[in-house]
């Protein structure tokens, strides 16, 4: 091979590199805010499914499983079966979207989800008379007497959403978690007021 040949091999090679370099840099940047971690079937409290550090979204099986979200902010999915799932620091969202029973531990600091009608509404807290609750609302409902309508804090961290804040009677979504100094208590994050279209 001649140097001619050599140089224009050389530059193929590096135009190559070049054009690989732009699609590197943008799939990098791509990358979701969270990571998904998909659970393998067979998980147990020696070996559990294990979130990262940082915000998950955990995707368990629809056999049991059990689960650590390992800090951060998490979305865990339990997908049925009766799983067990074991909090750390941070405020995790646990749902069972496919029935089965979901244990928890440490999970003070889960999201808690309400639907239902507002009862009353003033600067400080809201009431809701709720139908649907998940499963960290229903284990702070045991444990305080099932309440009904239950009662939430508004904080200044509440969040009012599509339309600012309802008035009573109407049909809501209420996200809350426990108060940090009093267990008893909840603190409203979201308030979602729902249009009534039939929107699901
Ligand atoms: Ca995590
Ligand atoms: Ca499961």
């Amino acid at each position: 091979m001649n140097a001619k040949a050599l140089r224009s091999t050389f530059c193929a090679i590096a135009s190559v590199a070049l054009l690989a370099v732009p699609a590197l840099t943008q799939s990098a940047s791509a990358r979701p805010r969270f990571h998904v971690v998909h659970c393998k079937p067979g998980s147990t409290v020696q070996h559990p499914c294990m979130g990262t550090r940082g915000n998950d979204k955990i995707i368990g099986t629809h056999g049991n499983d059990v689960i650590q979200t390992n800090g951060g902010h998490d979305q865990v999915i339990t997908k049925g079966g009766d799983d067990q799932v074991n909090c750390d620091d941070g405020e995790d969202r646990i749902d069972d979207n496919n029935g089965g029973t979901v244990a928890m531990s440490n999970c003070e600091n889960a999201i808690q989800e309400y639907e239902g009608t507002v009862t009353a509404i003033g600067g400080s807290s809201i009431s809701v008379q709720y139908t649907d609750v998940n499963d960290p609302a229903q284990a702070f409902l045991d444990a305080n007497g099932d309440p009904n309508p239950v009662t939430a804090n508004i904080t200044p961290d509440t969040k009012f959403e599509d339309g600012g804040a309802p008035a009573v009677g109407d049909t809501v979504k209420l996200e809350a978690v426990v108060n940090a100094t009093d267990a008893t208590q909840i603190d409203a994050l979201k308030v979602e007021t729902e249009d009534g279209s039939g929107e699901d």
